[in-house]
């Protein structure tokens, strides 16, 4: 009997269960904590925000697999087994939903959405100057699964595209920034920053006062990635200031939110519950059953992370 230990925080374990049995009937699913059982026992596990420790106690594990695209979570362990595999989500349906929620965020930016929400609400009646996209600068800091898929789309949706990268990259319709060197031009000629790089020890914290100031007057800021990215105070001192226009979060350093975090109610700024895509089972179930059989058979495993680059 091979057995997965389903850990989460979300309570979508039932329906993890249901797709996972159909593609491998022959898998035991466990949820933690109350249906663990024998540690000694379990195989695999899927879990998002594993406590430290909790992977290291389960001595026969052949491979941790994440519930997202983002692995931070399961390197926050500090516990964590050293040689077992990660394989982390890579999936066109999460990609979609990912451009959706980018795209719709940049609409927003771009088309004074927020200005028009304020004049509705006063009742004014009133045209606001309107750049066409292909006028617009979008750039989009991670070109990887979700944000080359995202800065692609924007940029057959006419906008002006830049991305940034840690190495060269190549996205059709995209000028390609990358590295250090690269970081100084891509932020100037930015007026839409998208963020949607992965939390690692190079990214933590890099959103800062340095970095917002790199960005011109006025420019408007999306974030996706990480909340440990953004160094929240002074995001928001480059709101206050003027510097910064508006900004819509998707993710932050504490989650859930805070209730007492200004965020919640800055004129500013929009706040979504890290929501931009989603993990659906029904799309996800395939990749993990690929990987349990490719390990059943000693075949090489998809989408396994590299530790030392930590993404
Ligand atoms: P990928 O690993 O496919 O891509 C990561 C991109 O970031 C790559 O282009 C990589 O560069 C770049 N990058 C990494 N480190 C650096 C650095 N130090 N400097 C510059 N660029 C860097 O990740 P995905 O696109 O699949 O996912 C990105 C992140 O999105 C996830 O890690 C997660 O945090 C977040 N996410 C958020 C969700 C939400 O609902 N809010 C849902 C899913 C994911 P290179 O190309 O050179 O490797
Ligand atoms: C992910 C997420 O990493 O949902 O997939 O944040």
């Amino acid at each position: 009997m091979t057995s997965l230990l389903f850990i989460s925080n979300a309570d979508r374990a039932d329906w993890w269960r249901e797709t996972l049995q159909e593609s491998v009937p022959d898998l035991q699913f466990r949820e933690w904590p109350d249906e663990a059982g024998d540690l000694s026992e379990i195989d695999y596990a899927l879990v998002w925000k594993p406590k430290s420790g909790l992977l290291a106690s389960l001595p026969k594990l052949r491979t941790i697999f994440s519930l997202g695209a983002g692995v931070d979570h399961i390197f926050a362990d500090t516990e964590l087994p050293t040689g077992v595999p990660i394989c982390r989500v890579v999936n066109p349906n999460m990609a979609l939903r990912m451009r959706e929620w980018v795209m719709m965020q940049v609409l927003i930016h771009h088309r004074r959405h927020r200005e028009y929400d304020q004049q509705q609400r006063s009742r004014v009646w009133a045209e606001l100057r309107q750049p066409h996209a292909g006028e617009r600068r979008v750039g989009v800091m991670g070109l990887g699964e979700l944000g080359g898929d995202a800065a692609r789309h924007l940029a057959i949706l006419g906008f002006d595209v830049a991305g940034w990268s840690r190495s060269p990259r190549t996205v059709e319709g995209v000028n390609n920034f990358h590295g250090a060197e690269g970081l100084k031009d891509f932020l100037a000629r930015t007026e839409i920053l998208v963020c949607l790089l992965p939390l690692t020890g190079a990214t933590r914290n890099m959103v800062d006062t340095d970095l917002l100031a790199g960005l011109p007057k006025g420019a408007s800021f999306i974030n996706a990635g990480r909340g440990g990215q953004v160094v929240e105070a002074n995001l928001l001192a480059a709101l206050d200031s003027g510097h910064l226009s508006e900004a819509t979060l998707d993710v932050f350093q504490a989650e859930p939110l805070p209730q007492d975090s200004p965020f919640w109610d800055h004129p500013k700024v929009t706040v979504t519950p890290h929501i931009a895509a989603f993990s659906d089972p029904r799309a996800l179930v395939e990749q993990v059953a690929e990987n349990i059989r490719r390990d059943r058979a000693g075949e090489p495993l998809v989408n396994v992370v590299d530790p030392k680059r930590g993404y």
